[in-house]
């Protein structure tokens, strides 16, 4: 993979079946946050969330390369993660309300979601948790075959086992690829703060391959993902990916994200990656009303799910 400084955004479209899903995907995520949103508002979701809109297209294009033997680590924005997988849309909400229906059987809350099934070891509430487990899943795929993704944001690359895990895969060339999606802040602070020299070189100091990429471009994060995947698949080691990207809304909870300078929000909702893709695919009419018709009918069935039992000593994790 080449090192190239500069975003390069691509303009040219998939063939339309494969546009239309990538733009399906980043529309439920979209949709599915402005849910979970107003149901915390109503009190329905409970501790805390943070939200992903505005970074669809990361996990989107990341997970569009993935095979059936890769893993993934998402972050405590981890819902996008999770549905750019296909976790069900359905019981990753039951999930968020604590309803026994829920993929972690309501117990997981927004966090810490996972769903093995769909190839998602974990959400960490951790800052750089993702790192972690996904060098570790990583040295078990070498033996076992697949690559393993963590995604975490601009915050973790000053976290100690950034360095210690990059490090490792890079030695034991490792089949990783780690996704730092640099949404400009770190909680409050903007990154510049407290984050020396440029992201993208704490991995080329490691000699791990890195590019700094458009993260609002959802093909040209595709374009990046499958020469990262194809080359930790080759046994060539681990990628590193900078994905420039912001999230519309704030931090997490009722962050109303006073902190952003004028202008900034408005200017990267220009970027919207929705739009972006919208505006190459044309008519997504057909999409739009489907997502719309799936998150109403999902709102009601979640609200109409059971708690689960509060046995603390229920059998299944007593199991594992
Ligand atoms: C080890 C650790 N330190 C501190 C925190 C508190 N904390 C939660 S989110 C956050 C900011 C992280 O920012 P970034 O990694 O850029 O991710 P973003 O929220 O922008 O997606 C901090 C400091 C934490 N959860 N874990």
């Amino acid at each position: 993979m080449s090192r190239t400084q500069a975003s390069k955004a691509s303009e040219a479209a998939p063939d339309r079946e494969e546009a239309l899903e990538l733009y399906r995907r980043m529309l439920l995520i979209r949709r599915f946050e402005d849910t979970v949103q107003d149901l915390f508002l109503k009190g329905e979701v409970h501790g805390t969330t943070h939200l992903y809109s505005g970074q669809e297209a990361v996990a989107v294009g990341v997970c569009s390369v993935l095979g059936e033997h890769d893993r993934v680590a998402g972050t405590y924005r981890g819902h996008g993660h999770a549905l750019a997988l296909g976790v069900e849309a359905q019981g990753l909400l039951d999930e968020l309300l604590g309803r026994a229906t829920g993929v972690c059987g309501g117990r997981a809350g927004s966090m810490n979601v996972i769903d093995l099934e769909h190839r998602l070891i974990g959400c960490f509430g951790i800052v750089g948790g993702s790192i972690a487990a996904a060098t570790g899943a990583a040295l078990a795929l070498k033996r076992e075959g697949g690559v393993a993704v963590a995604f975490f944001g601009d915050g973790a690359i000053n976290q100690g086992y950034f360095h210690e895990c990059l490090n490792f895969a890079r030695v034991f060339r490792l089949p990783a690829v780690y996704v730092c999606e640099n949404n400009l802040y770190g909680e409050f602070t903007p990154y510049e703060q407290v984050t020396a020299g440029e992201i993208r070189a704490r991995a080329e100091t490691l000699d791990i391959p890195s590019q700094t990429i458009d993260g609002n471009d959802v093909w040209g994060v595709q374009t990046a993902a499958r020469e990262a995947v194809q080359r930790a698949r080759a046994g060539e080691g681990p990628c590193f990916i900078e994905a420039l990207t912001y999230r519309f809304v704030g931090h997490s909870r009722s962050d109303p994200g006073r902190y952003r300078k004028p202008g900034e929000l408005d200017s990267w909702r220009e970027r919207d990656p929705l739009i972006r893709a919208r505006d190459a695919i044309g008519d997504t009419e057909e999409v739009d009303q489907a997502v719309e018709a799936q998150i109403a009918q999902m709102i009601e069935n979640a609200l109409a799910a059971p708690f689960p039992s509060p046995d603390p000593n229920a059998r299944e994790y007593k199991d594992g």
